[in-house]
This record gives structure tokens, C-alpha cells and sequence, in this order.
């Protein structure tokens, strides 16, 4: 089995001693101070597997440590008592103040090695639990990176979105506040596909996406992917006057991509339509409804030329 790293916490120098000397023959890495103030202050940086605590020591004794301990470092560790006296009473009321053993002094070789085996097994389960709780947490992120986030741009995906925005509807509903809604559609891609090809289209949204990004990801601003070369841009608590500024400002960071598209017939570079809706909600919308509300604004912006926004 794994070497343990052993905190030892005596007053007593020669027992100390002679006790981690012992701790170490038996393989273990031991680290040992004289007082409690000490053991508490060395716990982070030797983050032992094991304390071995002294109970009677002047200032602090070993079940305060123990105590002081278990609350300022709240993941469990295993704690060894050791005493001089072995009444039963003495011996309840340790495990009752935290302990997990109690070993009396002089401690027996035989005892001290078999007590620290049983340690060594819930010290490694320790470890192994700790492992794969790590690895739980990883996929986990992972997990909800694929639930929320669209592979191909990195944006927000529709599920993310739906959710949000419904959100959005019912908070500032509750709350009386405007918010605005921004549906952005790529002007003329099938004809940049056609000519540029799949994988280059993919470049472009991407580079559309980082830039819908940059530019919305603060609290209470959300992009997202809505779908093909279409993006939905939210942002609480924003009344029509600044909504037709974001509707300029964004329409102006694509064009300023300079994405070379020369099939599109409004101009050489690949630009947006947007339709943009700002209102304070009733907390009765879905999602749907917005949706079908903002799309029909985006289409009269197709319908006038595209590259420009209609509110
Ligand atoms: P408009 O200016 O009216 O919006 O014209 P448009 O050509 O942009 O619109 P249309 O809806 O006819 O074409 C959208 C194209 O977007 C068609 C589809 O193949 C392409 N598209 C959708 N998703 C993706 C994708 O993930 N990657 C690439 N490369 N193309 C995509
Ligand atoms: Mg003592
Ligand atoms: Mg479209
Ligand atoms: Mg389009």
C-alpha cells in the first residue's frame, strides 16, 4: 500500500521522536510539531492523510486541535488520539470529540502497525474518491457545454436559448422592465456556400459568431445560435433607444470583418439583416411567439435591401 502522509502532534519532544521515527521505518512521510497553533498552521501545506494528535498538551488540547480542524478544513481526514490513560470513559469520549482511534501510550509496535494499515485502506479509498469526483466534475462540464453550447460557433445553442429567453420574459415581465430581441440573418449564404464552399461558410459564421461574442457576453446579454446561418442577440433590461444603437453597432462590427463575399449583390464583403423588437413583456410571450414576432421584422429588412436592421 501507498505511503501515508502522517501529521504527528505531540508536546512531548522524545516521545515525538521517537514515535515518527517509528512512522517512518514502518514507510510513511511524517511531519511532527510540538503544539496544536503549529498543527493547524502546517495542515494545508503538509495536507496529510492522517493526524496522530497527543490529547493532553498545555494551551490547546488534542480534541480542540481536532475540533478547530475538522471545522476550518471541512474534507475529512482520519484522526488517531493518543493518551496516556486507557478508561474506557477516557476512550468513548475521544471518538465522541472527533477521534476515529485511539492508540494508548507507549504505543504498542504491533497495534501502531495493524492501526495504521486499517488507515491506509480508507486513505487510499480517500484518494480513489477523490479521483474519480474530479473526473465527475470534468464531465460534467463537459456535459453541459454539449447541452448548451453550439459545436460548430461556440454560441449559445437553441436549447440554451429557448431557456433563456424564456426566462428573460418572465423576469422582466415580473419586474416592469423593457428588453429587446435582435434576430441577425447572414445576407446572401447560399450564394457565399456555393462559391466559397461548405467549409469556408463554416469559417465565416464562426468568425460572425466570435464576433457576436465579443460583443455580447456580459450579465444580462446573451448570443446565440439559432439556427443555420441565423443568430439571436439578447439583452435585458434595454429600452428601444439603445437597442437601435446595438442594431447599428452590430451591423457595423460585421462589416468591419471585411469578409470578402463577391457573390452577394449588395456589396463585396458578407453583412447582416437584423430585426430587432424591444418591449416590455406581459410575462404571457413564449419564446416561439418572440421568435415569430422578430422574424417577420428580419424579412422586411431582407425585403429592403438587406444590410441594415428594422425595428
Ligand atoms: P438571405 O440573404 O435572404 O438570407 O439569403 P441566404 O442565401 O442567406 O438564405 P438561405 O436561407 O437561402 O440560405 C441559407 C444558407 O445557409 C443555406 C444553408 O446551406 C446555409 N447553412 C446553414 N447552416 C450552415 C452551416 O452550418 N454551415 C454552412 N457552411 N452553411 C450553412
Ligand atoms: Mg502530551
Ligand atoms: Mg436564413
Ligand atoms: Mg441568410
Amino acid at each position: 500500500m501507498e505511503a501515508m502522509r502522517i501529521l504527528l502532534v505531540d508536546d512531548v519532544h522524545l516521545e515525538r521522536m521517537q514515535l515518527a521515527m517509528r512512522l517512518q521505518r514502518l514507510g510513511h512521510i511524517v511531519e511532527a510539531v510540538g503544539s496544536g497553533r503549529e498543527a493547524i498552521e502546517k495542515y494545508p501545506l503538509f495536507d496529510p492523510d492522517l493526524l496522530l494528535l497527543d490529547i493532553s498538551m498545555p494551551v490547546m488540547s488534542g480534541t480542540e486541535v481536532a475540533e478547530q480542524i475538522r471545522i476550518k478544513y471541512p474534507e475529512w481526514i482520519p484522526i488517531i488520539f493518543l493518551s496516556g490513560h486507557d478508561e474506557p470513559e477516557m476512550i468513548a469520549k475521544a471518538i465522541d470529540m472527533g477521534g476515529d482511534d485511539y492508540l494508548v501510550k507507549p504505543v504498542n509496535k504491533i497495534v501502531l502497525a495493524s492501526k495504521l494499515k486499517a488507515m491506509q485502506r480508507i486513505s487510499s479509498m480517500r484518494h480513489k474518491l477523490k479521483v474519480a469526483t474530479v473526473k465527475l466534475e470534468q464531465a460534467n462540464e463537459l456535459l453541459s457545454q454539449l447541452v448548451n453550447e453550439d459545436g460548430l460557433t461556440k454560441l449559445a445553442n437553441r436549447r440554451y436559448l429557448d431557456e433563456t429567453l424564456a426566462e428573460y420574459i418572465s423576469w422582466h415581465g415580473r419586474n416592469n422592465f423593457s428588453m429587446t430581441i435582435i434576430m441577425i440573418d447572414v445576407d446572401h449564404f447560399k450564394a457565399y456556400n456555393d462559391h466559397y464552399g461548405h467549409l469556408e461558410g463554416d469559417r465565416c459564421l464562426q468568425m460572425v459568431s466570435a464576433e457576436l461574442k465579443a460583443n455580447y457576453s456580459r450579465a444580462g446579454e446573451l448570443a446565440a445560435r439559432y439556427g443555420g446561418e441565423e443568430f439571436v442577440v439578447l439583452i435585458s433590461n434595454c429600452d428601444k433607444t439603445r437597442a437601435v444603437k446595438e442594431c447599428e453597432r452590430l451591423k457595423n462590427c460585421i462589416q468591419k470583418l471585411e469578409i470578402p463575399h463577391l457573390y452577394s449583390n449588395t456589396s463585396h464583403i458578407v453583412t447582416v439583416s437584423q430585426g430587432m423588437v424591444t418591449w416590455i413583456p406581459t410575462g404571457l410571450e413564449t419564446a416561439e411567439n418572440m421568435y415569430e414576432i422578430v422574424d417577420k421584422v428580419l424579412y422586411k429588412a431582407k425585403g429592403q435591401g438587406r444590410n441594415r436592421f428594422v425595428v
